[in-house]
């Protein structure tokens, strides 16, 4: 009755000319529940409400979340096409013009038509994003293959969860960010958070991390930097950058020594338990401490609270996945929960935080290299025939598997790659070795972008196309718990901009591709065809209809037909989704980071976010909220390091490594190791602290080491080296 009550009053408080939308946040895979508040008489958004009855977030929202509206009628929105007839100016603000949509699409028409006839089809490529809805990035993935008919699409999320992908993959055979959902979180005895800033990045998942350890349970933290959760753990595992797998090797071991392995689940579920114990035998706790830097005392005390706990989550982010062993180390935090049998039963299990508003939609449905709609892959003759037919194309007819986002980039510089549709993501900024992307970028031989700001990215663009924002159009999102959710439209588009789905199917006509997309006339239209090509791959959303969603507050995948309600848990049945039905616990063996300290660059250099700004920061630093909290980037150094330096506090430094430099702010803080910086990476232009970070791919996820290379530092008045 209490939420009757609260809603009466918040009713009360709303201006007679509002309605409310109901919906969520444009941001972070935590998908906070909010209404927008809509004024019914100039039809425009004016503000936002937290929803309360939302489950997984009752009511809470970050700074970030709740200036998001503010997005939509910002003055810096682009109303019109902009092109740009002077290809010098490319790398610049400069030189654009607003331009029709005809006479946009006529020139991208020419020149992509012009590139694939002098070049083959595969000249042209998409980079894209999972800031949208299930439906858009569904669409992204078929436009590439069937209306520009290319082989190279790749997308963001190949810097940000392909690691978690890859890892749960190789455990359990399939790719849910979450066994769990989240409203078990706070109900279990111990939470085991590695390499994530949850207070600054999963803010609203807080209160219940905070009622674990006030109900009696534990939290562990493993954690370069102490963050907020950091200093709150019972045991904070401050490691150097880039040893999680010995860490985790090491942790491992002693939960088999002391006799917290669960013989009959290991027996009947898993493979690979002898040779992964034979493995972790030499990461002993002074071995372990050796590499991690983190005393043996505290490994000992954090095996033997995770071993003893009756329900335990393991918990991890981009701090262990953005490094060149990302899958590994995933695989290796996962272990703990496979040898223990806490997985496959509520309030036990792992979870990565996934980080995009759709991070986990927007990688099972065909936006990555390889993958096609339903989590199927496009190596895979029999998924390639099942998607075929959806689509209405020959088997034959669909193209190649493609490469990895970084790897686009280096096609570019060679020169097989020559054009580039970019949606949704802002490589210049946000990709690692930037002096390399940026060149890539420059290089090519005809460039879109679409967004609905000037990007860095659409500053090396010939046609800038404006799109809506999320609030403009309506779809399905993934939330981090693999809960399918609800976007609604709360405003008509501003300006000229439309949505992403939209542009793709009236350039696909353009392109004498309409037989394919014609029939596209509403986001409804999209989410139907979606859903039908999901069908029967593992990430099955069929059942999963807009009215399900309304009616329990969404469906977790897999949801296969109408009667299905879905599956919050994963593996209650002990099954999962190798074919032999058992997970794989792995045995592997460490490996240092790409790159290590030496004489020139002695200091270990990290990289992430801050609460007031989202990824590249082109959404949140143009609200002046979050501009005032954080206008600047900065680096992090250690008193005692700061001192050997002899450099001051917001004295500003030259930061350097092997691939370029930047200027940063000095911040000194307790809160990290003394042989590590870090920087948040929010910033544009020379500010980019991707100027400095290391492209080290992951074998097998293709992820780059965007959290351990090797650095130093200097006062500026020294002469530069
Ligand atoms: N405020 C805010 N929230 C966000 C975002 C944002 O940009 N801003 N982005 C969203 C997205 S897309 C993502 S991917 C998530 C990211 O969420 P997180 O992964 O939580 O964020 P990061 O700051 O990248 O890194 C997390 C932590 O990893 C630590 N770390 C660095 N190196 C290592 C290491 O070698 N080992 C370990 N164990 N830890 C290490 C860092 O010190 C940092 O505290 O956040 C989402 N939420
Ligand atoms: N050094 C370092 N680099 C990193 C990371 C790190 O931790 N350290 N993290 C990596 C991670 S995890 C991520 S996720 C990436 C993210 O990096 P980016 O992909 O660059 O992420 P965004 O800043 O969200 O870029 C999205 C762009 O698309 C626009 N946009 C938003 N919504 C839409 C939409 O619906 N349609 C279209 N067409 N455009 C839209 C926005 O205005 C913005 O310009 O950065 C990675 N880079
Ligand atoms: S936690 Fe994430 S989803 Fe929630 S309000 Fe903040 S940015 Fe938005
Ligand atoms: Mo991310």
């Amino acid at each position: 009755m209490q939420r009757d009550k609260f809603f009466k009053e918040i009713e009360n408080l709303n201006h007679p000319n509002e309605k409310l939308i109901k919906t969520h946040c444009s941001y972070c895979g935590m998908q906070c529940g909010m209404n927008l508040r809509v004024n019914t008489q100039t039809n425009k958004i004016i503000g936002v409400e937290p929803r309360y009855d939302w489950p997984v977030t009752v009511g809470k929202m970050c700074p970030k979340g709740v200036t998001a509206y503010q997005q939509t009628n910002h003055t810096d929105r682009l109303l019109k096409p902009l092109i740009r007839d002077d290809a010098s100016l490319k790398g610049t603000k400069e030189g654009f013009r607003e331009a029709s949509w005809e006479e946009a699409y006529d020139l991208i028409v020419k020149k992509f038509e012009g590139l694939q006839e002098n070049h083959g089809k595969d000249s042209l490529s998409v980079f894209s994003g999972v800031s949208m809805t299930n439906e858009k990035c569904y669409l992204t993935g078929k436009f590439a293959r069937v209306g520009l008919q290319t082989r190279y699409i790749d997308y963001n999320g190949r810097f940000c969860m392909a690691s978690a992908a890859g890892g749960f993959m190789r455990s359990f055979g399939v790719d849910r960010g979450s066994t769990v959902p989240w409203t078990d979180l706070h109900e279990t005895d111990c939470l085991f958070i590695a390499g994530s800033n949850t207070a600054e990045c999963h803010p609203t998942s807080m209160f219940r991390v905070w009622a674990v350890q006030e109900r009696g349970g534990y939290l562990i933290v493993a954690d370069p930097r102490e963050t907020p959760i950091a200093r709150r753990a019972d045991v904070h595992l401050d490691l150097r950058p880039g040893t999680d797998l010995a860490l985790a090797n090491g942790i491992l071991n002693l939960l088999i020594q002391n006799g917290a392995a669960d013989e009959d689940f290991v027996n009947h579920h898993t493979n690979g338990f002898e040779e992964t114990k034979e493995l972790v035998k030499q990461f002993t706790p002074e071995y372990t401490s050796e590499i991690t830097g983190v005393a043996p005392e505290k490994i000992i005390k954090a095996a033997e609270i995770y071993g003893k706990a009756p329900n335990a989550i393991v918990m991890f982010a981009r701090g262990i996945e953005q490094q060149h062993k990302g899958v590994d180390n995933v695989s290796a935090y996962v272990n703990m929960a496979l040898v223990t049998g806490k997985i496959g039963r509520p309030k036990s299990g792992v979870a990565t935080f996934t980080g995009q508003g759709n991070g986990q939609g927007g990688r099972e449905h065909g936006q990555k290299a390889d993958a096609l709609p339903g989590y199927r892959k496009i190596t895979n003759p029999k998924h390639v025939e099942e998607v075929s037919k959806v689509w209405g194309i020959k088997p034959e007819e669909m193209p190649q598997a493609g490469v990895s986002a970084y790897e686009m980039f280096e096609l570019m510089d060679q020169k097989t790659i020559r054009g580039l549709y970019l949606l949704c993501s802002n490589p210049a900024v946000s990709a690692p070795n930037l002096n390399f992307v940026r060149k890539a970028l420059k290089g090519l031989d005809f460039m879109v972008c679409v967004d609905f700001y000037l990007s860095e990215s659409a500053e090396f663009a010939d046609v800038v196309l404006p799109t809506t924002t999320w609030s403009e159009d309506e779809g399905t999102v993934t939330n981090l718990e693999g809960r399918i959710i609800k976007i609604n439209k709360a405003q008509e588009p501003i300006g000229e901009s439309k949505t992403d789905w939209q542009i793709q199917v009236e350039l696909a006509e353009r392109l004498g591709r309409g037989k394919y997309f014609s029939h596209l006339k509403t986001a409804r239209d999209v989410a139907d065809e979606f859903r039908l090509a999901s069908k029967g791959g593992y990430a099955d959303y069929f059942g999963a209809t807009w009215e399900k969603i309304d009616a329990q507050d969404g469906v977790f995948w897999p949801c296969r037909d109408e009667n299905d309600k879905g599956t919050p848990h994963m593996f209650l049945d002990k099954k999962f989704y190798h074919d032999d039905g058992k997970a794989k616990i792995c045995a592997l063996p460490y490996r240092p980071p790409a790159e290590e300290p030496d004489e020139k660059y002695p200091l270990r250099l990290t990289t992430g976010r801050v609460v007031y700004h989202y990824l590249s920061g082109n959404q949140t630093r143009r609200i002046q909220f979050l501009r005032d909290m954080c206008p600047d980037p900065y680096v992090e150094i250690h008193p005692e390091t700061a001192a050997k330096y002899n450099i001051e506090h917001e004295e500003n430094i030259r930061l350097f490594t092997r691939r370029g430099e930047a200027e940063y702010k000095v911040k000194i803080t307790e809160a990290i190791r003394k042989d590590t910086v870090f920087v948040p990476y929010h910033f544009g232009h020379d500010q980019s602290i991707n100027l400095l970070t290391n492209a080290a791919l992951d074998p097998m996820s293709r992820m780059p080491e965007f959290k351990a290379c090797a650095a130093e530092i200097q006062k500026l008045e020294t002469k530069k080296v």
